[in-house]
Protein backbone atom coordinates (compact mmCIF):
# COMPACT_ATOMS: atom_id res chain seq x y z
CA UNK A 1 0.00 0.00 0.00
CA UNK A 2 1.68 3.06 -1.13
CA UNK A 3 2.09 5.65 1.94
CA UNK A 4 2.08 8.70 -0.04
CA UNK A 5 -1.07 8.91 -1.47
CA UNK A 6 -2.38 11.52 1.48
CA UNK A 7 -2.77 14.74 -0.06
CA UNK A 8 -4.03 17.15 2.52
CA UNK A 9 -6.90 16.57 5.49
CA UNK A 10 -9.26 19.24 5.71
CA UNK A 11 -10.77 20.05 8.93
CA UNK A 12 -14.17 21.36 10.27
CA UNK A 13 -14.27 23.52 12.95
CA UNK A 14 -17.64 22.99 15.16
CA UNK A 15 -17.59 19.68 17.08
CA UNK A 16 -14.42 18.22 15.07
CA UNK A 17 -11.55 20.40 16.03
CA UNK A 18 -13.24 22.60 18.68
CA UNK A 19 -16.16 21.13 21.48
CA UNK A 20 -18.09 24.64 20.77
CA UNK A 21 -22.10 24.22 20.74
CA UNK A 22 -22.87 23.22 23.59
CA UNK A 23 -21.50 25.43 26.01
CA UNK A 24 -19.86 28.17 23.34
CA UNK A 25 -22.97 28.81 20.37
CA UNK A 26 -25.07 27.82 22.56
CA UNK A 27 -24.91 29.84 24.98
CA UNK A 28 -24.40 32.98 22.75
CA UNK A 29 -27.30 32.46 21.32
CA UNK A 30 -29.04 32.07 24.59
CA UNK A 31 -27.43 35.48 25.61
CA UNK A 32 -28.58 37.48 22.08
CA UNK A 33 -31.76 36.26 22.91
CA UNK A 34 -31.54 37.62 26.73
CA UNK A 35 -30.23 40.75 25.37
CA UNK A 36 -32.84 41.30 22.94
CA UNK A 37 -35.53 41.09 25.68
CA UNK A 38 -36.89 37.51 23.61
CA UNK A 39 -38.30 34.46 25.81
CA UNK A 40 -36.49 32.07 23.86
CA UNK A 41 -33.79 29.79 25.25
CA UNK A 42 -31.88 26.74 23.71
CA UNK A 43 -31.30 24.22 26.53
CA UNK A 44 -28.43 21.48 26.04
CA UNK A 45 -30.50 18.72 24.59
CA UNK A 46 -32.80 20.30 22.19
CA UNK A 47 -30.15 22.98 20.84
CA UNK A 48 -28.82 18.71 19.29
CA UNK A 49 -31.75 18.56 17.27
CA UNK A 50 -31.44 22.35 16.30
CA UNK A 51 -28.44 21.53 15.40
CA UNK A 52 -29.70 19.58 12.07
CA UNK A 53 -29.86 23.46 10.69
CA UNK A 54 -26.44 24.77 9.75
CA UNK A 55 -25.41 28.26 9.74
CA UNK A 56 -26.13 30.25 12.86
CA UNK A 57 -28.31 32.81 10.93
CA UNK A 58 -30.75 29.92 9.20
CA UNK A 59 -30.83 27.95 12.78
CA UNK A 60 -32.30 31.48 13.94
CA UNK A 61 -34.70 32.07 11.02
CA UNK A 62 -35.77 28.17 11.10
CA UNK A 63 -36.62 28.59 14.84
CA UNK A 64 -38.45 31.79 14.57
CA UNK A 65 -40.63 30.51 11.85
CA UNK A 66 -41.22 27.52 13.98
CA UNK A 67 -42.45 30.11 16.60
CA UNK A 68 -45.23 32.04 14.02
CA UNK A 69 -42.64 34.95 13.32
CA UNK A 70 -43.03 35.95 9.25
CA UNK A 71 -41.03 37.82 7.03
CA UNK A 72 -39.42 40.44 6.63
CA UNK A 73 -39.69 39.98 10.30
CA UNK A 74 -38.47 37.49 10.65
CA UNK A 75 -35.13 37.71 8.53
CA UNK A 76 -34.34 41.18 10.25
CA UNK A 77 -34.70 39.73 13.76
CA UNK A 78 -32.37 36.63 12.45
CA UNK A 79 -30.10 38.82 11.25
CA UNK A 80 -29.52 41.23 14.23
CA UNK A 81 -29.78 38.21 16.98
CA UNK A 82 -27.01 36.45 15.24
CA UNK A 83 -24.75 39.69 14.87
CA UNK A 84 -24.85 39.93 18.28
CA UNK A 85 -24.39 36.44 19.05
CA UNK A 86 -21.48 36.58 16.88
CA UNK A 87 -19.68 39.37 19.04
CA UNK A 88 -20.76 37.26 22.23
CA UNK A 89 -19.51 34.01 20.69
CA UNK A 90 -15.62 35.84 20.65
CA UNK A 91 -15.74 37.24 23.69
CA UNK A 92 -16.09 33.59 24.44
CA UNK A 93 -13.08 33.18 22.73
CA UNK A 94 -10.97 36.08 24.23
CA UNK A 95 -11.28 34.44 26.88
CA UNK A 96 -10.76 31.02 26.53
CA UNK A 97 -13.64 29.31 27.00
CA UNK A 98 -13.73 26.84 23.47
CA UNK A 99 -11.42 24.34 24.14
CA UNK A 100 -9.83 22.33 21.40
CA UNK A 101 -10.86 18.57 22.01
CA UNK A 102 -8.41 16.21 23.74
CA UNK A 103 -5.83 15.58 21.18
CA UNK A 104 -6.49 17.47 18.41
CA UNK A 105 -4.24 19.82 18.24
CA UNK A 106 -1.63 17.05 18.75
CA UNK A 107 -2.96 15.57 15.80
CA UNK A 108 -2.77 18.93 13.50
CA UNK A 109 1.13 19.22 14.71
CA UNK A 110 2.17 15.72 13.81
CA UNK A 111 0.13 16.19 10.07
CA UNK A 112 1.87 19.39 10.02
CA UNK A 113 5.50 17.91 11.30
CA UNK A 114 5.03 14.63 8.66
CA UNK A 115 4.25 17.63 5.81
CA UNK A 116 0.56 17.23 5.17
CA UNK A 117 -1.40 20.01 3.67
CA UNK A 118 -4.25 21.34 5.85
CA UNK A 119 -7.26 23.19 5.35
CA UNK A 120 -10.67 24.15 7.10
CA UNK A 121 -13.73 23.60 5.50
CA UNK A 122 -16.60 25.09 7.97
CA UNK A 123 -20.00 26.57 8.32
CA UNK A 124 -19.33 28.90 10.95
CA UNK A 125 -18.52 32.78 10.11
CA UNK A 126 -15.19 34.29 9.69
CA UNK A 127 -15.45 36.60 12.31
CA UNK A 128 -15.09 33.89 15.11
CA UNK A 129 -13.02 30.62 12.92
CA UNK A 130 -10.09 33.58 12.36
CA UNK A 131 -9.28 34.18 15.47
CA UNK A 132 -10.30 30.49 17.42
CA UNK A 133 -7.95 28.88 15.13
CA UNK A 134 -5.37 31.36 15.59
CA UNK A 135 -5.21 30.64 19.41
CA UNK A 136 -5.86 27.14 19.94
CA UNK A 137 -3.56 26.26 16.98
CA UNK A 138 -1.02 28.84 15.81
CA UNK A 139 -1.06 31.56 13.18
CA UNK A 140 -1.40 30.68 9.32
CA UNK A 141 -1.88 26.80 10.42
CA UNK A 142 -4.28 26.07 8.17
CA UNK A 143 -3.18 26.58 4.35
CA UNK A 144 -6.93 27.54 3.06
CA UNK A 145 -9.78 28.16 5.70
CA UNK A 146 -13.19 28.33 3.76
CA UNK A 147 -16.08 29.33 6.64
CA UNK A 148 -19.73 30.08 5.88
CA UNK A 149 -18.95 33.79 4.53
CA UNK A 150 -17.69 32.18 1.20
CA UNK A 151 -20.05 29.17 0.82
CA UNK A 152 -23.14 30.65 2.52
CA UNK A 153 -24.94 27.18 0.84
CA UNK A 154 -23.56 25.69 4.03
CA UNK A 155 -23.04 21.80 4.67
CA UNK A 156 -24.22 19.65 3.61
CA UNK A 157 -23.67 21.17 0.12
CA UNK A 158 -20.21 20.64 -0.72
CA UNK A 159 -19.53 23.99 -1.82
CA UNK A 160 -17.00 24.31 1.73
CA UNK A 161 -15.29 21.38 0.81
CA UNK A 162 -14.76 22.27 -2.95
CA UNK A 163 -14.14 25.54 -2.20
CA UNK A 164 -11.34 24.08 0.34
CA UNK A 165 -10.11 21.46 -2.57
CA UNK A 166 -9.34 24.18 -4.75
CA UNK A 167 -7.99 26.71 -2.62
CA UNK A 168 -4.89 24.15 -2.10
CA UNK A 169 -4.31 23.80 -5.81
CA UNK A 170 -5.68 19.99 -5.57
CA UNK A 171 -8.14 17.92 -7.30
CA UNK A 172 -11.34 16.53 -4.93
CA UNK A 173 -10.22 12.65 -4.74
CA UNK A 174 -10.38 10.23 -2.02
CA UNK A 175 -6.71 10.99 -1.39
CA UNK A 176 -7.63 14.37 0.32
CA UNK A 177 -9.61 13.41 3.81
CA UNK A 178 -12.04 15.29 5.75
CA UNK A 179 -12.52 15.01 9.07
CA UNK A 180 -15.89 15.68 10.61
CA UNK A 181 -18.07 15.14 13.35
CA UNK A 182 -21.82 15.40 11.82
CA UNK A 183 -23.92 13.71 9.24
CA UNK A 184 -24.24 16.71 7.50
CA UNK A 185 -20.74 17.37 7.34
CA UNK A 186 -20.25 13.84 6.00
CA UNK A 187 -22.82 14.17 3.35
CA UNK A 188 -20.90 17.52 2.09
CA UNK A 189 -17.28 15.77 2.09
CA UNK A 190 -18.39 13.02 0.35
CA UNK A 191 -20.82 15.09 -2.43
CA UNK A 192 -17.14 16.49 -3.17
CA UNK A 193 -15.66 13.35 -3.46
CA UNK A 194 -12.97 13.37 -0.57
CA UNK A 195 -12.41 10.33 1.81
CA UNK A 196 -13.93 11.33 5.37
CA UNK A 197 -13.35 9.92 8.65
CA UNK A 198 -15.60 11.38 11.55
CA UNK A 199 -14.87 11.99 14.99
CA UNK A 200 -18.29 11.91 16.87
CA UNK A 201 -19.43 14.30 20.22
CA UNK A 202 -22.28 13.52 22.23
CA UNK A 203 -24.56 15.54 20.08
CA UNK A 204 -23.66 13.41 16.69
CA UNK A 205 -22.70 9.87 18.20
CA UNK A 206 -26.41 8.50 17.23
CA UNK A 207 -26.19 9.76 13.76
CA UNK A 208 -26.36 7.85 10.23
CA UNK A 209 -22.61 7.48 9.48
CA UNK A 210 -22.65 4.27 7.16
CA UNK A 211 -20.60 6.16 4.41
CA UNK A 212 -17.76 7.12 6.12
CA UNK A 213 -14.13 5.30 5.81
CA UNK A 214 -13.81 5.38 9.35
CA UNK A 215 -15.68 6.76 12.68
CA UNK A 216 -13.54 7.29 16.25
CA UNK A 217 -15.17 8.72 19.37
CA UNK A 218 -12.79 10.97 19.71
CA UNK A 219 -9.08 11.92 18.82
CA UNK A 220 -7.87 10.25 21.27
CA UNK A 221 -9.20 6.69 23.28
CA UNK A 222 -11.14 7.81 26.14
CA UNK A 223 -13.12 4.59 27.72
CA UNK A 224 -13.76 1.06 26.01
CA UNK A 225 -15.04 1.70 22.82
CA UNK A 226 -12.89 3.87 20.39
CA UNK A 227 -13.93 2.68 17.12
CA UNK A 228 -17.47 2.45 15.93
CA UNK A 229 -17.29 1.72 12.16
CA UNK A 230 -14.04 0.74 10.41
CA UNK A 231 -14.90 -0.84 6.60
CA UNK A 232 -11.16 -1.22 5.68
CA UNK A 233 -10.28 -2.56 9.41
CA UNK A 234 -8.05 0.26 10.24
CA UNK A 235 -8.70 -0.09 13.85
CA UNK A 236 -6.43 2.22 15.41
CA UNK A 237 -6.47 1.35 19.49
CA UNK A 238 -5.94 3.99 21.22
CA UNK A 239 -5.48 7.33 18.99
CA UNK A 240 -6.10 9.14 15.23
CA UNK A 241 -2.76 9.35 14.18
CA UNK A 242 -1.25 10.28 10.94
CA UNK A 243 -0.62 6.94 9.71
CA UNK A 244 -4.05 5.83 9.87
CA UNK A 245 -5.18 9.46 8.02
CA UNK A 246 -2.52 7.84 5.62
CA UNK A 247 -3.72 4.27 5.29
CA UNK A 248 -7.44 5.92 4.69
CA UNK A 249 -6.37 7.73 2.23
CA UNK A 250 -4.25 5.11 0.51
CA UNK A 251 -7.29 2.28 1.02
CA UNK A 252 -10.64 5.22 -0.31
CA UNK A 253 -8.31 5.90 -3.38
CA UNK A 254 -7.19 2.28 -4.07
CA UNK A 255 -10.00 0.00 -2.14
CA UNK A 256 -7.96 -2.94 -4.39
C1 LIG B 1 -21.48 24.42 12.35
C2 LIG B 1 -22.59 25.32 12.23
C3 LIG B 1 -22.43 26.72 12.67
C4 LIG B 1 -22.35 26.93 14.16
C5 LIG B 1 -22.60 28.36 14.50
O1 LIG B 1 -21.63 23.33 11.44
O2 LIG B 1 -23.64 24.98 11.72
O3 LIG B 1 -23.54 27.40 12.21
O4 LIG B 1 -23.30 26.12 14.85
O5 LIG B 1 -21.75 29.22 13.80
P1 LIG B 1 -20.36 22.56 10.85
P2 LIG B 1 -22.31 30.55 13.08
O6 LIG B 1 -19.60 22.05 12.02
O7 LIG B 1 -20.96 21.44 10.05
O8 LIG B 1 -19.57 23.51 10.00
O9 LIG B 1 -23.27 31.17 14.03
O10 LIG B 1 -21.11 31.40 12.82
O11 LIG B 1 -23.00 30.09 11.83
MG1 LIG C 1 -19.19 20.13 12.69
Amino acid sequence: MSRDRLRAVIFDVDGTLVDSERDGHRRAFNKAFEELDLPYRWEPEPYGDLLAVTGGQRRIATYLEDQGIDDPERSDLAAKLHERKTELFQALIADGQIPARPGAAELVDDLDAAGVRLAVATTGSRAWVEPLLRQLFGENRFQVVVTGDEAPDRKPDPSAYVRAVDGLGLAAAPDVVALEDSRNGLVAAKAAGLSCVVVVNDYTRDEEFSEADLVVTGFEANGSTFVLHDPFGLAPSDRLDVDTIRQVAARAASPD
